[in-house]
């Protein structure tokens, strides 16, 4: 298919670029260059495979694993500098979701703004807890003091791609000895859809009912669990004692989008469209630490429909981000 867009597109930029080598330090000179490189290497797989616009992002942790607050808020914004100024040079071939200080909610709130008023910024794409003063201090997100940061997000309008990373070593206990489980075979996933569902569970939907949220990875494993995860022995009767008024199934399905990013497997896209409806599923590859050739040749031989082909593949990003292609 020609005229895809894919949206969790990653660049790293000086500062940043090193939290990505544990991820990959056997094809280190490989993937250092794919992550700094935007108008090169990147543009020639997207021509070659159908691309006609990639989403950039910043890579992972990256800001949120900044926990000095000055420092967080300094590369954030030179990181949104150096997006802007490589989506300038190819506004046909790419847009930009925002690098947010989420450790400080005003600065978060601020610098998104700035993106997406100044700098024609489409959304923000965080990369889940952030460490806030001192490493240890991990904070979520549906925490009472990011009210006012969610108030911005739903009035500007754009999408808050909640993106992976890993737990911190002193809360993955269960995971010791298996060190294979961490990063994208598993914590990555296990992490960000807790997030996602304390999101969910405190409310914040019901208080700001305009939201949308994009996962990547076709919903970090959440779609497979709905059913469960509202359904709870149901002839027992014991209702969810949380904030939100409604099934966690209703928040996913209302507000809620998923890609495809490092997730190329046909029969869970056509779960995570069974589930979402088409609309709200949208192709993704996850470049670098995943192949545009790959992720493209799945994609365009999945056996799905053409007219689904399209809406995931395309026409559902511009519609979400409000795309100007021609
Ligand atoms: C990602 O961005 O999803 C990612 C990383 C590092 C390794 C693998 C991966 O940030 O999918
Ligand atoms: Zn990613």
């Amino acid at each position: 298919m020609q005229g895809k867009i894919a949206l969790e597109e990653h660049v790293a930029i000086e500062p940043t670029l090193g939290d990505s080598q544990v991820f990959g330090a056997h094809v280190w000179p490989e993937l250092r260059h794919r992550l700094i490189d935007v108008q090169d290497t990147r543009l020639g797989e997207m021509d070659k495979h159908g691309i006609e616009m990639m989403i950039l992002s910043l890579n992972a942790p990256a800001i949120q694993a900044i926990h000095d607050i000055k420092t967080a808020i300094a590369v954030a914004r030179q990181a949104n500098d150096a997006l802007a100024a490589e989506v300038r040079k190819r506004p046909d071939r790419f847009a930009s979701f925002a690098a947010l200080p989420m450790q400080d909610p005003e600065a978060a709130t601020a610098e998104l703004t700035r993106c997406v008023n100044e700098l024609g910024f489409v959304g923000a794409l965080v990369n889940g807890f952030s460490q806030i003063s001192t490493p240890d201090n991990v904070t979520y997100y549906d925490l009472p003091q990011y009210r006012p940061f969610w108030r911005t997000v739903e009035a500007l309008d754009v999408p808050f791609y909640l993106h992976p990373r890993n737990p911190l070593p002193d809360w993955t206990r269960q995971y010791e000895g298996h060190n294979w489980l961490l990063g994208p075979n598993w914590a990555f996933s296990a992490e960000t859809a807790v997030h996602a569902l304390r999101l969910i569970g405190s409310g914040l939907f019901d208080e700001h009912p305009r939201l949308k949220i994009v996962l990547g990875h076709l919903g970090e494993g959440i779609p497979v669990q709905l059913w469960r995860i509202d359904g709870r022995n149901g002839w027992m009767k014991a209702p969810h004692k949380y904030a939100a008024k409604q099934g966690v199934g209703h928040y996913f399905r209302k507000h809620f989008h998923l890609t495809t990013s490092g997730n190329f497997h046909t029969p869970s896209l056509v779960n995570a469209m069974t589930e979402m409806g088409p609309e709200r599923v949208m192709f993704s590859v996850d470049w670098p630490f995943e192949d545009v050739g790959e992720g493209a040749r799945w994609f365009d031989g999945a056996a799905i429909g053409e007219a689904d082909r399209r809406k995931v593949g395309r026409d559902n990003a511009i519609k979400l981000f409000k795309l100007k292609l021609k």
